[in-house]
């Protein structure tokens, strides 16, 4: 029997049907009779995992048919959410699912809102990986993604009297249907050790070694012509690191602990997204990724050729954010070691196989590691990095104060990606020009043409058509077919945005997923949300520079204002908030416990709770995300100028209809100039006005002092208005704003208010609004992730789609 005599017969309701059954009764094991709804669930995933598998093996066998240049996307996160609702969507089966589960009583909502998300990052930089995982397999880009099968992903977040508790996340607890296990894909990743000379030549003999195994999971793109694959490495131990004789002698814990050890590679995701570093855990997973991926690669370029100095013809891999930088090391290092390669001859292979992406001009978010650590844990490597350190300072010829890859007892990641990059990329037009011409600048004179700029994009399936299946298909009426893969076609909602009837429609569908999600958080939290004000959304996570505080701070002005003019025609408004702080991020978490006072007194005042309310459903992530981004009215994006990388929550709700409030940063820039400055509220110091302002001894001072409002709030605040059992808690807060406020949230309060008052007044008009909101939807077609990864694609990888 050949693979093709196994290919599935036509997916109808007939012959699903029988597949549902099939895996109810011979995967789990049940009859309908008995089956819970988890095991409907993992029978109704086989059955459409089955159906991911023939497009994986055809576009799998056409690669190496046609020997075609693939892309590795290497990242320490991929924030892929649910599954089951993607592919089948994907897939093009969602109305046969729904069909036949109809026909068993069941609803494949509710048996979708079972799946644990896989939560296998922190934000923004995980989730844009899943959406170009998604984009390239929808493209037809021949590539992998490769990560970390993380057994607990990030943190689950919950309140108590308002402050942010984390308990482990355990998204494998009941086993994951989506995933081919390869245990026969597992590589050696050493560790430690020495360098030993041998015949005149350096060698690495690794302390311990690691393995890496394999576990697969099929991305399959909109519309089932192609599909790709997510290879996450878990970690597990060498046989021989078990002490049977120490297990024996009764010492079980000291026999298991290498072991354990071992395991502490894959085990936990880092719930930081700036600051880490020092962290010999963190260093040893980046490096078991980035060597496990590196050799798998390599072994599958020379299962096709012999001669790797052509290796970048073939192979193209991404860096995501400097995370896995160790690659260049790494590859250099194989060239080298392995494959008899000169040194110059393997870096100039590695550099042109190598792109790095950078996500953040934070100067704590770039990684440093110490000498010290590099050499007990990486000893070769760090030999490597010496080696091109001397290089690069040469190539500066005499420049007097050099930049260094390696300065004092500090290895900087940034700059060793830089060096062994033939592309480096910033994420929006304006952080590309920062990442210019404040992170790089004597790099960049050196490279001048290595520094580019690819806008972030995002996937229009999962955040239109799957999030949102009432605008998705008033669209599909309006313009017709084919959005999903073509998003420019949006523009054409553009003739209808003064149509009364269309615009109704559209007020309609926005008001049902207002419901839908008030139903939701009202069922999960038992929070309570009118579904007739406006919601005004702030997701993300919890960061000073994203300055949720000067939003709160804002609501509190708003609630003070209402109190004393209860008669004034406000706009009804619901602020709601969502996002975790890094469990040792003391000011975020502060933050956190502020928004949740501050809900606690508003929302129980009789006086206001009509006209505001404030409320923080916990544990925010994908899959609330997907309901709550479709109801949101205004979408939040209020980061200092100049410190936001791009966004891409900023992209998801101007695409859903929600109207930005947002400052000139990141993204922000270039949605405001797609969908018009007419249609955008904007506030703010722009980027150099931000760092004209900071040199200004005593800013937030005098900011506070002409804001007769904010100095209201921060005295309430300072009085314990919202903390009354403990009036001096947020002293810290409103200290640090006062006198320091490097964030400028003093500074740019009252833009904000303004702002915000633009805001109130347009939302009166509501065809206005409607309209407004319409002309975002039809301009959001750039920022599709498609044509972030064609854009790869061509600048970057040197790929051409195979579809
Ligand atoms: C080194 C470690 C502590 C670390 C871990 C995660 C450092 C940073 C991160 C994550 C960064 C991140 O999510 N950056 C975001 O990337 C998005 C995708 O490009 C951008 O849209 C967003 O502006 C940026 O903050």
């Amino acid at each position: 029997i050949r693979s093709d005599d196994l290919s599935l017969p036509e997916p109808t309701p007939e012959h699903f049907r029988w597949s549902l059954l099939n895996h109810l009764q011979y995967t789990v094991g049940k009859s309908p009779e008995h089956a819970s709804k988890f095991d409907w669930r993992m029978a109704l995933s086989h059955a459409i995992r089955d159906r991911a598998v023939n497009p994986w093996f055809n576009s799998t066998r056409r690669t190496w048919a046609e020997d075609r240049k693939r892309v590795y996307y290497l990242s320490m996160e991929f924030l892929i959410g649910r599954l089951l609702e993607d592919m089948t969507i994907n897939l093009g089966l969602r109305d046969v699912v729904a069909e036949v589960l109809d026909g068993f009583g069941l609803s494949f909502a509710d048996i979708a809102e079972g799946e644990p998300d896989a939560a296998l990052g922190n934000g923004g930089l995980g989730r844009l990986a899943a959406c170009y995982l998604e984009s390239m397999a929808t493209v037809g880009c021949p590539g992998y993604g490769y990560g970390l099968r993380y057994e607990h992903g990030l943190f689950k977040q919950s309140f108590d009297h308002g402050r942010q508790v984390e308990t482990p996340e355990n998204w494998l607890a009941e086993g994951t249907p989506w995933d081919f296990t390869r245990t026969e894909s597992a590589y050696h990743v050493g560790f430690g050790g020495e360098l030993v000379e041998e015949d005149g030549v350096q060698r690495w003999r690794p302390g311990s070694q690691v393995l890496a195994a394999a576990h697969d999971t099929p991305v399959v793109g909109y519309g089932g012509r192609w599909a790709n694959t997510l290879r996450l490495w878990s970690a597990m131990p060498n046989a021989d690191l078990f002490d049977l004789g120490r297990f024996n002698a009764g010492e079980f814990a000291a026999a298991s602990e290498p072991e354990a050890l071992a395991r502490s590679l894959s085990r936990v995701l880092y719930p930081n997204d700036t600051t880490e570093g020092g962290k010999q855990l963190r260093l040893s997973q980046e490096y078991f990724l980035t060597s496990a991926s590196v050799q798998d690669i390599l072994r599958r370029y020379l299962a096709a050729h012999d001669d790797l100095s052509r290796l970048p013809e073939y192979v193209a891999i991404q860096m995501n954010d400097t995370h896995p930088a160790i690659a260049g090391p790494e590859l250099i290092r194989l060239l080298v070691d392995e494959h008899g390669f000169g040194f110059d001859a393997a870096v100039d292979v590695a550099t042109r196989v190598l792109g790095y992406t950078n996500h953040t001009l934070l100067p704590e978010a770039l990684e440093r590691w110490t000498v010290g650590l590099m050499r007990q844990v990486l000893p070769r490597h760090l030999q490597i990095i010496e080696r091109l350190d001397t290089q690069f300072v040469e190539l500066q010829g005499s420049r007097p104060d050099p930049v260094r890859l390696i300065s004092g007892d500090q290895v900087n990641m940034g700059d060793l990606a830089f060096a062994t990059s033939h592309r480096v990329n910033g994420v929006s037009a304006l952080h590309s020009e920062l990442v210019r011409k404040e992170l790089f600048p004597v790099h960049d004179e050196l490279h001048p043409d290595r520094i580019v700029n690819i806008t972030n994009g995002v996937t229009p399936r999962r955040w239109l058509k799957l999030a949102n299946p009432e605008l998705a298909r008033l669209i599909t009426d309006t313009v017709g077919e084919g959005w999903e893969t073509d998003l420019e076609r949006l523009r054409g909602l553009e003739a209808h945005a003064d149509d009364p009837s269309f615009l109704d429609a559209f007020g309609r569908a926005k008001h049902r997923a207002k419901e839908a999600f008030a139903g939701w958080v009202m069922g999960e939290h038992g929070l309570g949300v009118p579904t007739d004000a406006l919601f005004d959304v702030q997701v993300k996570r919890l960061h000073e520079y994203k300055r949720q505080l000067l939003n709160i701070l804002w609501t509190i002005a708003r609630y003070q204002r209402i109190k004393r003019d209860p008669g004034a025609g406000w706009v009804p408004r619901v602020k709601i908030f969502g996002g975790k702080a890094a469990p040792s991020y003391h000011t975020a978490k502060d933050i956190i416990r502020l928004i949740n006072d501050v809900s606690q007194i508003v929302n129980n005042d009789p006086d206001t709770r009509d006209l505001l309310r404030v409320v923080f459903p916990p544990n925010y992530g994908v899959s609330m995300a997907e309901k709550l981004i479709p109801a949101a009215d205004l979408s939040e994006q209020i980061s200092t100028a100049g410190m936001e990388a791009s966004g891409t929550g900023n992209m998801k709700f101007a695409l859903n209809g929600a109207l930005t409030i947002g400052t000139l940063d990141g993204a922000n820039v270039e949605i405001r100039e797609h969908v018009g400055a007419d249609n955008f509220f904007l506030f703010g110091m722009t980027t150099e006005e931000v760092a004209a302002r900071r040199a200004e001894p005593g800013h937030a001072r005098a900011a506070i002092e002409r804001s007769q409002a904010l100095r209201d709030v921060l005295q309430a605040i300072a009085e314990g208005t919202f903390s009354p059992d403990e009036p001096h808690r947020y002293g810290g807060l409103v200290d640090m704003l006062w006198n320091s406020d490097w964030f400028l949230v003093a500074s740019d309060f009252d833009s904000y208010d303004a702002a915000q008052t633009e805001v109130d007044r347009a939302y009166g008009d509501s065809g206005r609004w409607q309209r407004m909101a319409v002309l975002n939807i039809a301009r959001m077609g750039y920022f599709s992730s498609d044509r972030s990864v064609r854009e790869y694609m061509r600048e970057i990888w040197d790929i051409e789609p195979a579809l």
